[in-house]
């Protein structure tokens, strides 16, 4: 079994880029996959840390350097690390500069429509909606732009009233539920709007900050099908930790089995 000599070899640890992860003594599921391509579940007490210095490269001076560490591999807010300087002439100090987080978002877009007839469209990625009417309902905004083959499923809600555009302005918000990270501003076509005296805004509300990685660093992808092939574990997703039917192995599912105990 070519996975459990891998785990033998690296005495616990393993390396995958980019994390590393150590195997805890519990039960774990190692799942029997060829070893270019082995992975195991991320577990909460792995860790990977990046280390930069505020100026200079040694980590102490006689002025005092920032030691900055940022938890790669760890989600939530941490515990503070200590320190212990009995060999050190000195001292240091230990601050929180930004409270780890447990969620990330999608990325959230509002425009401001300004109109009182006419048509406009929207352009992302490069794809543009039909004519949509200055008083489409937000269902009809969201078909618009889910029509495009730039766009998978995005939710569209109006911040007031029932049509996209009125005289004083309609905040449309849409938000991205298949198109992950930070995606580009949506654009918009407004000759036709109002005879061309309507105007439209967007704003960037909510930048999309989820990972898009290859079946969620949780499976392999088959090329051939283009679906995930996940690990056990891990299942469809609907890209928001949920069941769904996205084949992305984004939804953690129950573990079963157990690591064998001679690795340990
Ligand atoms: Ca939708
Ligand atoms: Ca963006």
């Amino acid at each position: 079994m070519i996975c459990h000599g891998d785990i033998i070899t690296s005495r616990l640890t393993l390396l995958y880029p980019p994390d590393t992860y150590r195997i805890p003594h519990t039960t774990y599921h190692i799942p029997h996959i060829p070893h270019t391509t082995y992975h195991i579940p991320r577990i909460p007490y792995t860790h990977t840390v990046q280390v930069s210095f505020g100026s200079g490269s040694v980590a102490c001076d006689g002025t005092g350097v920032v030691i900055s560490i940022t938890f790669n591999s760890n989600i939530g807010d941490l515990a503070t690390m200590t320190t212990d300087v009995a060999a050190l002439t000195g001292t240091a100090a230990v601050a929180e500069a930004t409270k780890g987080g447990t969620t990330q978002n999608f990325e959230k877009q509002t425009l401001t429509c300004t109109a009182t007839s006419g048509t406009f469209q929207l352009t992302f990625r490069g794809q543009t909606t039909a004519s949509i009417a200055y008083d489409a309902s937000a269902s009809g905004v969201e078909t618009a732009l889910e029509a495009l083959s730039t766009v998978g499923d995005v939710d569209v809600t109006f911040g007031a009233g029932a049509v996209a555009c009125d005289g004083t302005g309609v905040a449309i918000a849409v938000t991205f539920k298949t198109e992950l990270g930070d995606v580009s501003t949506i654009s918009y076509v407004i000759t036709a709007l109002q005879g061309g005296a309507g105007t439209i805004t967007v704003a960037e509300t909510q930048k999309g900050d989820k990972d898009n990685v290859i079946c969620s660093e949780k499976g392999i992808c088959d090329a051939a099908t283009g679906f995930c092939k996940c690990f056990n574990g891990y299942g469809s997703s609907n890209h928001d930790a949920s069941s769904g039917t996205t084949r992305d192995c984004g939804k953690v599912n129950p573990m079963i089995g157990f690591i064998a105990p001679e690795l340990f």
